[in-house]
This record gives C-alpha cells, structure tokens and sequence, in this order.
C-alpha cells in the first residue's frame, strides 16, 4: 500500500514539473523589455527630439531591444518643472530640459543661469561637459534624479512685437517671458523690463494673443516653434546659455542591470555629439531664414547690456540656498577649453 502510495505522489510531481517546464524546455528567462518615455516640450522638429530619436535607435541597437525608447514632444508629458517631479515620482523615466528650472529643485545650477557668464559655444560645451557640470548632474541623486549628461538649449535672444532692442534702455516696460527661474527674471528686472515666468508650452498663445510683448530663446526654438509668426523683432542679444541636462527618475535607473546603464550613458554621449551638430548646422542660416519668415533681425553691442546686469551677480553671490559661491562663478566665468 505505502509502495503504490509513493509511486502514484512521485508521478503527480513529475506530470507537474514536465507541464510548468515541458519536455527538454529550455529554463532560460525570456530578458526584461525596459521601456522609457522621455519628454520634452520643443516641437519635434527641434534638435532636443532629433538627438532622442538617435539615442532610441543607438539604445534600440546596442540592447538588442531590451531598451525601447519613445519621445514626447510639445509638452505631451508636461512642462519642464512637470516632468522633474515625475521623475521624483518614478511616473516619468527621463526628461530632456533646460537648467532655469532646476531652481525650484536645487540651487546647484544657478552659475550656469547667470548673464553673459559665457560668451563663446564650444567653452560653453567644455564647461559643461566638466567635472563642474559632472559634479552638479550627480548631485541630483538627492533629489530622485539621475543626472545622465547635458544636450543644449544655446544662446538666448530677445523677441518682442513692439521694436527692435538695442540698448538696455529699450526693455524699459516691454513685458517679457521668462522661464520659472529667479536669475533670469532679477536680469531683465534690473533692465527695467516686466518679466513674467511662464511654462513653454504656453508661452505660444500668450504672444499671439499679447498678453506678453515678448520672450527669449534660440534661434533653434523660435524657429521650430515658429514663434516668427508672432514676434516681428529679434535682437541678438545672446545673454544666457541654456544647458539642456538629460535627466532619468533614479527609481527607474536603479532598476536597470549595470549593462544597460553603460549602454545608455554610451549612447546618450553619441547622442549628445550629434544633437550640438544639428544645432550647428541650423544656427548656420537660422538668421537669414528667420528674416525671410518676416522677422527684422538686428545685433547689439553687449557691453551695455553686461554692464546693467553686473548688480545680478551681486545679488546672487554669496552661500546658502539660492545663491552661488564666489569661487563657482570665478571657475565658470574664466574657464578655457
Ligand atoms: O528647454 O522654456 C523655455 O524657454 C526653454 O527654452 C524650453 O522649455 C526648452
């Protein structure tokens, strides 16, 4: 009796195990698909997009499709400071910005919102792309974020529909948008204008309809976002560089074998290389295209406009929250390639 007992539990076992595995199965787990959505609030065909549909294709390619990568553009998943905290969240996994926002987050940043503080791309790129711009992205793990690497925003120039700015007399009352970022807004302040902080994606229909006068982007955004359709100047003032950080929710990242954080870091610099190609390239005719869409263009002399700016840099250096370290700005503002 207990022999047959036996024998009937020892074939229940083995009819069991061969259903689960079947005969001569292979016990190998089918590898995770990891999927990323990243945001962004440019339209799609601006260089933030173009430079993350090449790290999809690279990050596709080098995983073997275990990393799938979807971009989202125009503020689909939000504005800037939307899509940080997402981050934070773990509801969002990777957000390409500018800095200016990062205010709300941390003062780390700020050096590189500072005006004029950069006069020339590829140090601009250097600075960046060094252990002081290295040292700002890993200081954002505090924060739930994974700082990757910086892609670019560029040169920002003043647009406005009342007249052509060229001293900082003539932003005397111009209404101007500015991102959520208090250096920004102190810098037009001190220049008399009246800024007024706005998400991008607002940012379109607040100029068509003239509740604003004016805003300030490169040449890249006020052409993709055809922001000529509805600002007759353009002054090429050129008075801060946006770094535009790749951002990744630490929650997310962490998940990830460290094979496939290399592999994102490696295709991300690739990415990064050519997403500064692309703005190169259109940087190259953007001012007389802008012309031909009906913008009337015109260069400033910058020294006036770095002198009445000098009381920012007064304001904001010093320690402590929201404000920036002597030596940061010195090491910023002298650095060579
Ligand atoms: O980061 O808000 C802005 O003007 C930025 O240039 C834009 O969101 C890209």
């Amino acid at each position: 009796m207990k022999r047959r007992l036996i024998f009937a539990v020892l074939s229940v076992l083995l009819a069991l195990s061969l259903s689960v595995g079947g005969v001569g199965a292979s016990f190998a787990a089918e590898p995770e698909i990891y999927s990323i959505r990243v945001g962004t609030t440019l339209a799609p065909s601006h260089p933030y997009n173009l430079g993350l549909e090449h790290f999809r294709d690279l990050v596709a390619e080098k995983t073997g499709g275990r990393i799938k990568v979807e971009v989202f553009h125009s503020s689909q998943l939000g504005n800037e400071r939307d899509m940080v905290e997402g981050l934070q969240l773990g509801t969002l996994e990777m957000t390409l910005i500018s800095t200016a926002p990062l205010s709300g987050f941390t003062s780390d940043f700020l050096v590189f919102d500072m005006p004029f503080i950069f006069s020339d791309v590829e140090v601009a790129r250097a600075c960046v792309d060094s252990d002081i711009g290295q040292n700002m992205l890993d200081g954002l793990s505090t924060q739930g974020i994974m700082g990757l690497c910086f892609f670019e925003n560029g040169f920002r120039s003043i647009t406005n529909s009342r007249k052509p700015i060229l001293t900082p007399e003539d932003l005397n009352g111009i209404k101007i948008r500015t991102m959520e970022n208090p250096i920004h807004m102190d810098s037009f302040r001190v220049m008399k204008a009246d800024p007024t902080p706005m998400a991008f994606g607002e940012l379109f229909t607040a100029l068509q309809q003239k509740t604003i006068d004016g805003q300030e982007n490169p040449l890249a955004i006020i052409d993709t976002s055809k922001f000529y359709e509805v600002q007759k100047y353009l002054s090429l003032t050129e008075h801060f560089y946006a770094p535009a950080p790749v951002l990744m929710s630490r929650l997310f990242y962490d998940s990830l074998s460290a094979d496939l954080q290399a592999a994102i870091k490696e295709c991300l610099l690739e990415s990064r290389t050519y997403e500064r190609q692309l703005l190169d390239e259109m940087n190259a005719h953007l001012i007389s295209d802008l012309k031909t869409k009906g913008m009337e263009i015109n260069t400033v002399d910058k020294e006036p406009f770095i002198k009445a700016v000098q009381p920012v840099y007064e304001q904001y250096t010093g320690t402590g929250p929201g404000k920036i370290p002597a030596e940061l700005i010195r090491r910023v503002r002298d650095f060579k390639k």
